[in-house]
This record gives structure tokens, C-alpha cells and sequence, in this order.
């Protein structure tokens, strides 16, 4: 059986190419700073956009054509559309892959049959996964679709529901270490509230923090080494999300005794939500020590939701992989948490979404692997600020200074040196100069 019969393995065929079903910058062997395009990008298709969505939205039903779903809740049918996202994943050359329990198995009658159903379908893509090559970069557990988690899983106010969510973590734990994954990523999903009138903030995140910590443990115990992230999002489904923007989970994570276990998966439609660039949530992680993977997408700056569209912009692109570039992302990966339009309905439509973007994130490591290594950037902020670089300077940044000692500096040397220009303008320039070049 092909699911895709008009496409064969995606082939690299250089910037001049116009087929639409071939590589123009993604050049796998390729290598840049040091390491291949492929080691660099670690690029993966994630389970829920590419073979769950169906295109529904508030105003109208499902659009997508998946010939392959008979879009019945069937065991069957989700071993069958594992077999084919395989198909997707080997022709597309993506290396890794990432699901939510619930994308690839159907809830049964009771917890026990539901765990049973993720058994069997778990069989196929670890089958798959020794077939292709194709590894697992995180699984998580869907904790927000069912109305059971009306009120969030780990902060809910339903210790039943509390329960039931620990059992679910306990089992997606299990099957992620199965298949060998990489990373177990918690996104908040309706971990957060909608008024303070009927919410205990603090208890609730006190039972956030022993959640993870019950998760941290039990991964010791079944020996999972794979690393933990949290994805920072301010909104979307609740008004208030706990882990809104990396500060904020840093700040969570440093309270409850949890740095050491966990890392951030930075979004970029989430980074844009809570007002700041991709590039802010990323340094701000990155500085940390606490950059994990990225969820690669973009939002519309339009529309002010969570619509999850694939990157093609190379100047978001050559930002992103500046930072990558600057702090590393393995064991993470640039994972597509992005969705074609409920236009874009046909599969042959989930190839060109893929190709360009990953087309554009390999141009975005090649321009911003020519910023880094010419100093581009780094000449002028290390000029920025060279004051730092005197003697004083070094005392204030060791902990050795006093404000009395700054104090009399200050009163010695009267009006402060001349400030210097800050050259934006200048620079988005050279940016720009480095993306023709590319
Ligand atoms: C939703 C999130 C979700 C996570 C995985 O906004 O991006 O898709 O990546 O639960
Ligand atoms: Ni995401
Ligand atoms: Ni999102």
C-alpha cells in the first residue's frame, strides 16, 4: 500500500531547482559550522497537525482528504495511519517524529482497554520506527481534548481527575521510553485559569510542582533518560497558562526544585502571544543553560491565535538559527508543531508545507553560520560594550565593587563619556546582506 504514489524520496537539487517536490537548501549531508545539515536541523513532523487535524474549524467541518482514514476510532485504522505517517516521514527524509498518546491510539472504554490500544499501536511504530530509521523526538500525553480536563490535569480541582492524569503521564512515560524517545515534553494544555474568583492559584501550582516531580521520579525508576521540557504558551485554552513564556517556567521550575530535570521547548507562535519575539524566548532560555528543542511555526501577525503555520520567512529562520547556533539543541530538535490551511486539503499539500520550510531553516543555518563566523554581529556588541572590558568593569561583574567605590569613581571622573549610537538601522542592513548572500 502507498499513500503517496506520486512522490518519491525528496532529493536535494540546489537554489535553481523549480520542482516544488524537491530540496533547494536542505542538503542533508551537507556541512555547515562544523556538522552536517541533518545533525544540525534534527527536523521533525509531528503526529497531531500532519495526521490527525482535518481541517475543522468554528465554522465548518473537516476538509482534509486522508484516503487512508476511514475516521473511525478503530485500532485498525490508527495501525494503518501509522503505517502511512511512516511513509511520510521516510519520503519527506525527517528524520524524527513526536506524538501525543492520543494522536496515535483511541481512547477506549476504560483506562485499561485505552492502554491497551496504545500497546498495540505502539507494536507498529516501533516496528516502523526499525524499518525506517525514523526515531521518536519526544512523546507527551494529551491532557486537554477529553472534557474530563475541563478544569486542566496536574491543577485541576478534582483530585479524581488529578488521578486519572498521573496514570495517563505514567503510561506515555513508559511508551516513550519504549520507542526509545529522545525527549517527554509537557505543554500546559488548560493547566491555568480563567478567573481568580474560583481559582486557589498556589495550591494549584504546588500540585503542579509535585506532578513533575512524581514524573521525574518515575522515570528514574523505569530508568527513562530521555530529557524533560515544558513549552512555555500565555494563552490558549485558559486566559492565564501557568508556564506562559520561559521566564515564567524558569521561575516555576527554580521554585519547585526542578532545574535540573527539565529543559524548555520554545514555540514560536507561543513566543509571539506573549509578546516577544522567537528570538527573546530562545536567548532568554538559551542563557540559562535551559534550551531544549523548538516548536518550528509562526503565527500570523494578523490574527492574534495560535494558528500554527509553517515558517517560510528567512529572516525568522536566520534568527532562530542564530541562537541554535550560539547554544546548541541536541538532544531538541527543529520540531514542525505547524498545520497546512483547511485549504491546503489534499496530501500532497503536507509535502510542500514540510519541503519549504525545511528549505527555509536551512537557509537560515546557512545565513546565520556566515554571521557567526564573520563576526558580523560579534564585532560590533563586543565594541558596544567595551567600557566592561577596563578593570572596573571586571570588578563590578566578579562581585568586588561597592557603591561607595562607584560612588567616588563617579565624582572623580565627572559627566560620564560621550554615549555611543546603538546603529539598528546598520545592522538590519548587514542582516539583510548576509540573507542575499546566503
Ligand atoms: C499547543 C502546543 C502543542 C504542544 C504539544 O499549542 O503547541 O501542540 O506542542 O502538546
Ligand atoms: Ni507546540
Ligand atoms: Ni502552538
Amino acid at each position: 500500500m502507498t499513500a503517496f504514489p506520486e512522490v518519491s524520496k525528496i532529493q536535494y537539487e540546489g537554489p535553481d531547482s523549480d520542482n516544488p517536490l524537491a530540496f533547494r537548501w536542505y542538503n542533508p549531508s551537507e556541512v555547515v559550522a562544523g556538522k552536517t545539515m541533518r545533525e544540525h536541523l534534527r527536523f521533525t513532523v509531528v503526529y497531531w497537525h500532519t495526521f490527525r487535524a482535518t481541517g475543522s474549524d468554528p465554522f465548518g467541518g473537516p476538509t482534509m482528504l486522508r484516503g487512508w482514514d476511514d475516521g473511525s476510532d478503530s485500532v485498525e485504522n490508527a495501525c494503518r495511519r501509522a503505517r502511512v505517517a511512516f511513509e511520510f516521514f521516510e519520503k519527506l527524509d525527517a528524520p524524527f517524529y513526536a506524538f501525543h498518546d492520543r494522536d496515535v491510539a483511541p481512547e477506549g472504554g476504560s483506562l485499561a482497554e485505552t492502554n491497551a490500544n496504545f500497546d498495540a499501536v505502539a507494536k507498529v511504530l516501533k516496528e516502523e520506527q526499525e524499518r525506517t530509521g525514523v526515531k521518536l523526538l519526544w512523546g507527551t500525553a494529551n491532557m486537554f481534548s477529553h472534557p474530563r480536563y475541563m478544569h486542566g490535569a496536574a491543577t485541576t480541582c478534582n483530585l479524581g481527575v488529578y488521578t486519572y492524569a498521573a496514570a495517563q503521564v505514567k503510561k506515555a512515560l513508559e511508551v516513550t521510553k519504549e520507542l526509545d524517545g529522545v525527549n517527554y515534553v509537557f505543554w500546559g494544555g488548560r493547566e491555568g485559569y480563567q478567573t481568580l474568583l474560583n481559582t486557589d492559584m498556589k495550591r494549584e501550582l504546588d500540585h503542579l510542582g509535585r506532578f513533575f516531580h512524581m514524573a521525574v521520579d518515575y522515570a528514574k525508576e523505569i530508568g527513562f533518560t530521555g530529557q524533560f521540557l515544558i513549552e512555555p504558551k500565555p494563552k490558549e485554552p485558559t486566559k492565564h497558562q501557568y508556564d506562559s513564556d520561559a521566564a515564567a517556567c524558569l521561575n516555576f521550575l527554580r521554585s519547585y526544585d526542578l532545574t535540573d530535570h527539565f529543559k524548555l521547548n520554545i514555540e514560536t507562535n507561543h513566543a509571539t502571544l506573549a509578546g516577544h519575539e522567537m528570538m527573546h524566548e530562545l536567548e532568554y532560555a538559551g542563557m540559562q543553560g535551559a534550551l531544549g528543542s523548538i516548536d518550528a511555526n509562526t503565527g500570523d501577525l494578523l490574527l492574534g491565535w495560535d494558528t500554527d503555520q509553517f515558517a517560510t520567512n528567512y529572516y525568522l529562520t536566520a534568527q532562530i538559527m542564530l541562537v541554535l547556533l550560539k547554544y546548541g539543541l541536541s538532544p531538541g530538535g527543529v520540531n514542525f508543531d505547524a498545520k497546512v490551511r483547511r485549504e491546503s486539503f489534499q496530501p500532497i499539500d503536507l509535502f510542500y508545507a514540510h519541503i519549504g520550510s525545511m528549505d527555509a531553516f536551512a537557509k537560515g543555518l546557512k545565513i546565520a553560520a556566515k554571521i557567526i563566523e564573520e563576526g558580523a554581529l560579534q564585532h560590533p556588541l563586543q565594541q558596544r560594550y567595551a567600557s566592561w572590558d577596563s578593570e572596573l568593569g571586571r570588578r563590578i561583574e566578579a562581585g568586588q565593587a561597592s557603591l561607595s567605590e562607584l560612588a567616588d569613581v563617579a565624582l572623580q571622573q565627572g559627566e560620564p563619556p560621550v554615549n555611543e549610537s546603538g546603529r539598528q538601522e546598520l545592522l538590519e542592513s548587514v542582516f539583510n546582506r548576509y540573507i542575499d548572500r546566503a
